[in-house]
């Protein structure tokens, strides 16, 4: 591809300019492994008129992904908010939940959906993640477990959140919805805490289509989710306790072991198009890229930046212009579940004080990355806010205000 350069604001798609990019870039595009063993997989459940119910891929499905996590456990699911909620509900969990507020609001929903109290937590400026520090000074008497999560694929501090949980008497959950092959320490996430729960999304680094799990070490909470997710049934006509319909199909579980299949290859090229853009935003002023930790496993799923002042351009005016040139950078978790509603009007909202979840809201943006694209792409990506950059303060003066006056909210919609 010829990249043109921007030389005057003019040249800026958002003034007039030609678009950098002839087709959007997504943030994180569906990958897919082989057409040709989808269909094997697929031709399997028509062959048998199997689809649903603990059908052979499924199950099969299940095993690989414990194998490879390495835990005892792992109990599919219809997608990752219905994992998270049977979790909880067949742990019986009651009271307050410590959560992070810079998360995808799936997490809370589901609190509140169960009666339960969500506390949002703050989180680390260097890491994104839940800041232990803050999460131990929210334990109460009423807090019954510490959900956190994985953010965009960096492990938490699991060690020192579970400190916490095992202080407090509580349960220690994780959402490791971006985290699927990443690890902590060398040892692969899925594993940690009393359960971890995984979304299988088509947006994430492994995915089913829609679907998620369950992973944990204890037998008997696996065989209970198993239960759970299919109304309770033991056998055909006897029901043990409360449940519902959260079972993976066999068709997801089809695009599952596909993707299973080709994950190693996506995964390298991922870091393909993680290294350029790790080489390209090297010495930009104002970006400052969420690193990877290379002594561990990652997906390299998610690019992540933050803009400080130096870059010369507010956020969310820098978003308008990259979305302009068909570079679709979004701002997860935009702008922090407790500043959304119904949590911006409840206690929980109003009582929460946290500052950096905030500062990280303001500033960063999720770049395009992943395998659905090339690192060539990730490359001109780089050119591109190079240009910008050069041409901030004239890009300020027509399209926003300079990134000290740009604090304020963006609305409550929120993306993510
Ligand atoms: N915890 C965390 C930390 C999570 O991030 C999520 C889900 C959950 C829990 C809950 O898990 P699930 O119950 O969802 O399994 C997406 C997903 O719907 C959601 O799963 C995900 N997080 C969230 C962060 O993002 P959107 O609103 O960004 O999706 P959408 O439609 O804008 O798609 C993103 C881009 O991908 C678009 O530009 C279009 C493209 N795309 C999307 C789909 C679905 C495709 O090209 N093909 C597709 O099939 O929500």
């Amino acid at each position: 591809m010829t990249m043109v350069e921007k030389r005057d604001i003019q040249d800026f798609a958002i003034l007039g300019g030609p678009q950098r990019f002839p087709v959007p870039l997504h943030v994180n595009k569906p990958w897919t492994g082989e057409r040709s063993i989808f269909d094997k997989y697929l031709n399997t459940a028509w062959d048998t008129q199997r689809f649903s119910n603990d059908g052979p891929l499924a199950l099969n499905l299940e095993q690989r992904i414990a194998d490879r996590l390495g835990v005892a456990n792992c109990v599919l699911m219809s997608n990752g908010t219905a994992a998270m909620a049977l979790l909880l509900q067949v742990m019986g969990i009651t009271g307050e939940v410590i959560l992070p507020s810079f998360t995808f609001i799936s997490t809370a929903h589901t609190l509140v959906m169960q009666g339960l109290e969500p506390v949002f937590c703050d989180v680390d400026p260097l890491t994104w993640n839940m800041s232990a520090g803050h999460c131990a000074d929210l334990v109460t008497e009423r807090t019954a477990a510490i959900i956190a999560t994985h953010a965009f694929g960096h492990a938490c501090d699991v060690a020192a959140l579970q400190a916490i949980a095992n202080r407090a008497g509580t349960a220690f959950l994780l959402d490791a919805a971006h985290a699927f092959d990443c690890s902590s320490g060398g040892v692969k996430i899925g594993a940690f805490g009393d359960a971890e729960v995984f979304s299988f999304h088509a947006t994430k680094a492994f995915h089913t289509g829609e679907g998620g799990a369950v992973t944990c070490r204890d037998d008997v909470l696996a065989e209970e989710l198993r239960l759970a997710r299919n109304f309770g049934f033991v056998g055909h006509d006897r029901v043990n306790g409360v449940g519902t319909n959260a079972k993976m199909s066999e068709l997801s579980a089809a695009m599952g072991l596909t993707n299973l299949d080709a994950f190693d290859a996506a995964v390298a090229k991922n870091k393909a198009v993680y290294q350029a853009y790790v080489d390209g935003l090297t010495g930009l002023p104002g970006v400052s890229l969420l690193r990877y930790d290379e002594s561990e496993s990652s997906n390299y799923w998610y690019i992540a930046v933050r803009l400080s002042p130096d870059f010369g351009i507010a956020r969310d005016v820098a978003m308008r212009i990259l979305q302009a040139e068909n570079v679709l950078a979004r701002r997860y978790f935009h702008p922090g579940c407790h500043r959304m509603q119904p949590y911006c009007t409840m206690d929980s909202g109003l009582k929460a004080r946290l500052p950096n979840t905030e500062a990280i809201a303001e500033t960063c943006l999720i770049l395009p990355g992943g395998c659905g694209m090339d690192p060539a792409d990730a490359t001109s990506i780089c050119a591109l806010i190079n240009d910008i950059v050069k041409n901030a303060s004239a890009l300020t003066a027509k399209l926003g205000e300079p990134p000290d006056a740009a604090q304020g909210i963006g609305g409550t919609s929120g993306s993510g």
